[in-house]
């Protein structure tokens, strides 16, 4: 019953717009992933388990989305404490309504976490895919009798930049720490690994912004009001101040935080074997039950192909993609390499007619559609032409953003007949 002295703190995006126009309409723990989850998904059931179940969200704004989703999807027994509560940042008189960065985050929500017993704040990030169970670190934390504990793992120089790095001695204690270090700066910052992160070139330790805070610590560390971020000062200020220790991870672990990541993480999940392994019975992945229909396929060929409730196909081939739920899709069309995040509803055939609808959610006939995200409720007309890939340059306009090559068609957003990109 360890982890009823535990309180979880995911940290649900900043000000920052990597993921947009994702987060244009909608806060970044709201984000859909898989086809029928969303971001704050993954965080959540990585709590439920590890048997953690009191936690906060924080979050820049409330979007309705999350709110919806938090409220529908976590229902938890009368008799149990159990919670998931989004904080959004407020303005006061202090500040001008955002959250600075992440320990300023913490810091603005600490008198709601103060209202409830704990002993150890779990922080976690709200953009990150992985399977993680807390309750080893937790246990390790307790073991070790550290103030501070940090979830690591081996990268290789080319991720290393963008990730805080560490070294510790041969308990684990952290002896050096620095946020996003310059490459040239690398060759100082190796660690021993095992033989097989080794062997694929994964020698620097880094931070996966996972924490473990002692209680009384986090209330001491919190009235400096000149820390802002975790990485860039309460970390390396604290290292040597207070005991530090490095948990040390190897499984799947990765970073979705902008749009290129979120591709590749999304599309990895058609792979073979893929790394995030959403049929483990153990590590469930909780998301809201929608109670939709079954899929509907007409004349379609599938390769490598996650698909999700309640969609109606009758597309061509459909290669190595992720199809959302409620995705509809027309005749002869051809989608590869593409994450259709799918829709929030159907339109029913007297709708469309009374509406005078000519471009229906969803893709229409003939399309061609390749290195893609369309966003949710986005309709794509007829004889629609999507070449995605390193030829293009960034661009935005009022329907699509590209970025790193890849077309996102943004939210609701209607392409008409014909066009192409
Ligand atoms: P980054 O991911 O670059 O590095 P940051 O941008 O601070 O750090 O984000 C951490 C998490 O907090 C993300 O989930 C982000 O969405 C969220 N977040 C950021 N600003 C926020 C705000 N103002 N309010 C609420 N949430 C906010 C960090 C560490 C590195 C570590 C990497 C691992 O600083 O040391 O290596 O995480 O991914
Ligand atoms: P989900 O969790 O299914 O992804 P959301 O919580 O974002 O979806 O929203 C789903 C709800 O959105 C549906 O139950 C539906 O009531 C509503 N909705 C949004 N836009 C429309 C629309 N244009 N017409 C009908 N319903 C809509």
């Amino acid at each position: 019953m360890i982890n009823n002295k535990v309180l979880s703190i995911i940290l649900g995006g900043g000000q920052g717009s990597r993921l947009y126009p994702l987060t244009d309409k909608r806060s970044k723990p709201a984000v859909p992933i898989a086809g029928k989850y969303r971001l704050v998904d993954i965080p959540i059931s990585n709590c439920i388990n590890s048997d953690i179940k009191r936690m906060f969200v924080l979050t820049q704004f409330n979007s309705a989305s999350l709110n919806r989703h938090i409220k529908n999807t976590y229902h938890f027994s009368f008799f149990s404490s159990a919670f998931v509560d989004v904080l959004a940042a407020e303005q006061t008189p202090k500040n001008k309504g955002w959250f600075q960065g992440t320990a300023d985050a913490v810091r603005q929500s600490m008198h709601h976490f103060l209202e409830h017993d704990f002993e150890y704040a779990l922080i976690l990030s709200g953009d990150q895919l992985y399977q993680m169970d807390f309750d080893v670190m937790i246990d390790n934390h307790m073991k070790s009798n550290a103030e501070i504990s940090i979830a690591t793992i081996p990268v290789n120089a080319k991720d290393a930049t963008s990730f805080g790095i560490l070294k510790s001695d041969n308990q684990d204690v952290i002896t050096s720490f620095i946020e996003k270090p310059d490459v040239s700066l690398l060759p100082d910052w190796t660690s021993e690994v095992s033989e097989e992160m080794k062997n694929s070139e994964r020698i620097y330790l880094a931070s996966m912004g996972i924490y473990i805070f002692n209680r009384d610590l986090l209330i001491e560390l919190m009235q400096d009001e000149s820390t802002i971020d975790f990485g860039k000062e309460i970390i390396p200020q604290n290292i040597h101040k207070h005991k530090t220790v490095s948990f040390q991870y190897e499984g799947y672990w990765t970073d979705i935080g902008n749009i290129d990541s979120f591709f590749e993480a999304n599309l990895g999940l058609t792979d073979n074997i893929p790394k995030f392994n959403l049929y483990d019975k153990m590590q469930r992945v909780y998301t809201r039950a929608r109670i939709l229909p079954t899929s509907k396929i007409t004349n379609t060929q599938f390769s490598q192909t996650v698909i999700a409730e309640g969609c109606i196909i009758h597309a061509k081939s459909i290669e190595k993609s992720v199809i959302g739920i409620r995705s509809r899709i027309g005749k002869e069309s051809v989608i590869k390499n593409t994450y259709m995040m799918g829709s929030d509803y159907y339109e029913s055939l007297e709708e469309i007619e009374k509406n005078h609808i000519s471009v229906l959610v969803g893709v229409g006939q003939y399309c061609n559609i390749n290195n893609a995200i369309l966003d949710k409720n986005s309709r794509i007309g007829d004889n629609v032409t999507i070449n995605g890939g390193k030829h293009l340059e960034d661009a935005e306009t009022e329907t699509y953003v590209v970025k790193d090559g890849i077309v996102v068609i943004k939210k609701g957003a209607e392409l008409p007949k014909g066009f192409t990109i």
